[in-house]
């Protein structure tokens, strides 16, 4: 039996993937509440075929509750939040996870890290209470996810993986353990090697994006089309560009890469450089509100309207949001608050939240596309009439752009 500690973004899809796939399954968590959600028959969060995927690992047999089970093998999938002011990552979750697996896990178990830690973490804050409570013959792994929100069950199933293991033996067992479902290539390396890459994987990314969005800022000063230049490069056989944007949000991008400028102060300066870039993105769309506004001889922010809530296109997952980002520092000039609005935020978040696409609509003037859902590509038609500022290069009408 496998014990999945922690059910939510990436252990809950876990935990029904093994189980779905004739692994005998059961999954722990603290927060009673969810574990009840769960024990009634209900997903926690909106995902492509979670829901599917959620009823087959029922028919199969899977388990929820908040008690730490007896058994051979673990993976600990809990959040692991970044400290702001130094940038270095907090490990208090796995830390306090790995400390209640100690006391129930028979001689010889493994514990499968699968939460994003930062490189050497599993050293300097897992081995030292293993030690500590005389617990060294537990085995450690660490097998960092990397599905990405709004396509995770197809990723689970594709991507390649990487098992990071003391112990080759033991890293063969837990590769076969995820091969049970994944069919992408599974590499198995040592614990240091599979914290580095994980953290290096969203780093490339981020350092990409903030290339897009320096570039964007180049091609605004001087009147040229940033899209149409990274498009004619992308054909360049080892160009791959990606896009300029209003930030960056997540769990992951957005976190990640201050580890490393954390941990190597003095050696990231690159990747310094491109989160301070990628951070500063949702004070310079405002900047290019205030300029439309100005234009367009308009005083008023109520009638500014942004459309989106959450950190990128189709997921309902605010952490990081560039939205959010852009409200925070909007309060800081103290003007009258935007308006916003997010088909997939049901519940009050903000100040000014609308929940009904056709109200927002009637009362603003000008609309930002922060986030590209589904619902507004389908609904361009709306916005026929209002001055649109578009961060996301998705729109088709006559419009502004970053
Ligand atoms: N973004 C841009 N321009 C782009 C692409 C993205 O501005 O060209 C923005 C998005 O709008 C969003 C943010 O970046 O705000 C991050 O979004 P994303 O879709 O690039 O990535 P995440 O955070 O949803 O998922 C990433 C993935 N990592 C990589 O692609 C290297 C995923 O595979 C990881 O599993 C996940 O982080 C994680 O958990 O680490």
């Amino acid at each position: 039996m496998i014990n999945v500690i922690g059910l939510g973004y990436i252990g809950l899809p876990t935990a029904l993937m093994l189980a779905s796939h004739g692994v005998d399954v059961i999954g722990t968590d603290y927060n009673e509440k969810l574990v009840n959600t769960l024990k009634a028959g209900h997903t926690t969060f909106k995902e492509d075929g979670l829901e599917d995927l959620f009823q087959q690992a029922v028919d199969a047999g899977i388990q929820f509750t908040t008690d730490y089970q007896v058994t051979d093998t673990y993976i600990v999938s809990v959040p692991t939040p970044y400290d702001r002011f130094s940038k270095k990552v907090d490990p208090q979750y796995v830390v306090s996870a790995v400390e209640d697996v100690i006391k129930v896990a028979p001689r010889g178990a493994t514990v499968v890290i699968e939460s994003t830690i930062s490189p050497g973490t599993i050293d300097k804050s897992v081995r030292p209470v293993l030690a500590e409570k005389g617990r060294d013959d537990l085995c450690l792994v660490h097998a960092p996810e990397r599905i990405i929100p709004g396509n995770m069950v197809y990723e689970l199933i594709h991507n390649n993986r990487t098992v990071g293991a003391d112990d080759h033996v033991v890293g063969e067992k837990i590769k076969e353990l995820y091969s049970s479902f994944c069919e992408g290539e599974i590499v198995v390396t040592d614990i240091r090697t599979a914290e580095m890459t994980k953290v290096v994987e969203n780093t490339y990314r981020a350092v990409n994006i903030a290339f897009a969005n320096e570039l964007m800022k180049i091609c605004h000063y001087d009147h040229l089309d940033v899209y149409e230049i990274i498009r004619i490069c992308n054909m360049h056989p080892r160009v791959n560009i990606l896009q300029p944007g209003p930030g960056v949000g997540g769990h992951c991008i957005s976190v990640d890469p201050w580890f490393l400028v954390g941990d190597y102060p003095g050696l990231a300066k690159v990747i310094d450089e491109s989160m301070k870039t990628n951070d500063a993105m949702p004070a310079f769309v405002l900047h290019r509100i205030y300029d439309i506004m100005k234009e367009k001889g308009m005083k008023d922010l109520s009638k500014v309207g942004l459309y989106g809530l959450t950190y990128k296109e189709n997921v309902d997952d605010m952490r990081e949001s560039p939205t959010l980002q852009l409200l925070e520092s909007q309060e800081k000039h103290l003007g009258d608050p935007l308006k916003v609005y997010d088909p997939l935020i049901t519940e009050d978040k903000v100040d000014n939240q609308y929940h009904d696409f056709d109200q927002f609509l009637k009362d603003v003037d000008i609309v930002v596309i922060m986030v590209g859902h589904d619902e507004l590509r389908n609904n361009f038609d709306k916005l026929r009439g209002k001055i649109v500022l578009d961060t996301r290069n998705i729109y088709d009408g006559e419009c502004y752009h970053l």
